[in-house]
């Protein structure tokens, strides 16, 4: 069954909504309208370790080369605001970490639109950040919101706490008009970033930024960012933190977004005796079991040396002598760090 383009059109935004998500957008499938800026991002190096993005570019770049014959691109965005204040604990992590992973989540609500387009005659490939779309670009091109300074994508009500995900169709969707840039003359983000990662207006070199080092990179955090990370142990809000557009954000209806007791109740040095198992378990469907124990150490052993004090000391002295090499050298590193500074 083939409807008329605007039925089609009302009953997609109509079921998104029912599925839970709180915006939903459409774009033309074409060359992505930021796609020299993608490339020349990397050839720059700017991705760092991350070579997956780097891998058919044409692709990302251009949804028609994802789904032949590929007319419309459908943006969503999903609020996962989980509220302004840090629950109790001596680290940060990043708001959308705080409890369930939510490709998971936006997945189930994907297969859902998706059979309810081939109903309407459509064809779709859909993805939740693992895909090869640029989203942002997409996004921005929808209407749904803007790129900001910081690369962040910025909707009207929700401010910059929500998710996207995308439906690349064969259906032939009227388009939504672009919002345009609301930035105007700030640039709080910029003269916020702790490591300088936003180098210019709408690029950040992941290479320098907390989450990359956080989450993405491998290795042993350079030394050169150490200090900077402060007290986050997984990702970097600081950029959506000071934007002025999210004095509008409200918080997420879904609960799985707010913060699990279960991880929150723990200091930074109780997570210095997760083995393996334990890790698994007080992680489990988390963003955060992604970058197993050792990067997770890794990553609290940099916030312990930043704002820990003698008491951390009997437990990093331990996690120092730890099989895992990325863990023990961390863990040395911020026992030097204490000792500097306490002893000083
Ligand atoms: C790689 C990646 C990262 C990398 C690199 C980020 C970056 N800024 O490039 C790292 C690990 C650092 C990262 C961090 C974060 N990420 Co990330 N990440 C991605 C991923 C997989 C690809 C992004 C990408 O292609 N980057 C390359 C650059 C060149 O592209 P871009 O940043 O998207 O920029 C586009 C626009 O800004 C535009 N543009 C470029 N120049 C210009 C100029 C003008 C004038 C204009 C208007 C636009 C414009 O074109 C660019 C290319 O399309 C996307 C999912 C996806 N498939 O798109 C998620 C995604 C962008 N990440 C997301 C999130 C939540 C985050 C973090 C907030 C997580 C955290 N709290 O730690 C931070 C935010 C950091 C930041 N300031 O961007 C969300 C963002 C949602 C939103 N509202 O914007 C996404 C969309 C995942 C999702 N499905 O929800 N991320
Ligand atoms: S996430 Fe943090 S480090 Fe990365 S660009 Fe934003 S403020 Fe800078
Ligand atoms: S902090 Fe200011 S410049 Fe940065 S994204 Fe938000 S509005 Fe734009």
């Amino acid at each position: 069954m083939i409807l008329d383009p605007q039925i089609a059109k009302t009953n997609l935004t109509r079921i998104a909504r029912e599925l839970g998500f709180d915006d939903c957008r459409v774009s033309r499938a074409r060359e992505a309208t930021h796609a020299e800026a993608y490339k020349n991002w990397i050839s720059d190096g700017c991705a760092g370790d991350m070579a997956w993005l780097e891998r058919n570019i044409d692709r990302r770049v251009n949804p028609t080369e994802v789904v032949p014959g590929a007319c419309s691109v459908i943006s969503l965005a999903l609020n996962y605001f989980p509220g302004h204040e840090d629950p109790d604990g001596d680290y940060r992590i990043a708001r959308y970490a705080w409890n369930e992973d939510y490709h998971d989540i936006i997945e189930a609500k994907l297969k859902d639109l998706n059979s309810a387009l081939e109903d309407m005659g459509g064809v779709q490939r859909f993805y939740t950040d693992t895909g090869p779309v640029l989203e942002r670009d997409f996004a921005t091109d929808s209407g749904l919101g803007w790129s900001g300074k910081s690369c962040v994508q910025i909707h009207k009500e929700m401010g910059t706490w929500f998710f996207l995900a995308e439906l690349i169709t064969t259906l032939d969707l009227p388009p939504d008009q672009p919002f345009g840039d609301h930035c105007g003359k700030c640039t709080r983000c910029m003269v916020a970033c702790p490591t300088d990662a936003i180098t210019e207006p709408h690029r950040v070199d992941a290479r320098r930024c907390i989450s990359y080092l956080t989450i993405e990179y491998l290795g042993p955090i350079p030394l050169e960012f150490r200090k900077q990370i402060g007290d986050r142990i997984y990702g970097c809000d600081t950029c959506l933190d000071v934007c002025p557009w999210n004095r509008f954000a409200k918080i997420s209806r879904e609960t799985k977004f707010h913060a699990r007791q279960s991880v929150f109740q723990n200091r930074l040095r109780d997570f210095l005796e997760l083995d393996d198992e334990s890790f698994r378990i007080m992680f489990a469907k988390s963003p955060i079991k992604r970058i197993k124990r050792n990067r997770f150490l890794r990553n609290v052993c940099v916030a312990l040396g930043n704002v820990g004090t003698k008491k951390d000391l009997p437990a990093l002295t331990r996690a120092a002598g730890d099989e895992d090499a990325l863990i023990s050298e961390h863990a040395a590193w911020a026992v030097s760090e204490i000792k500097a500074r306490t002893e000083a």
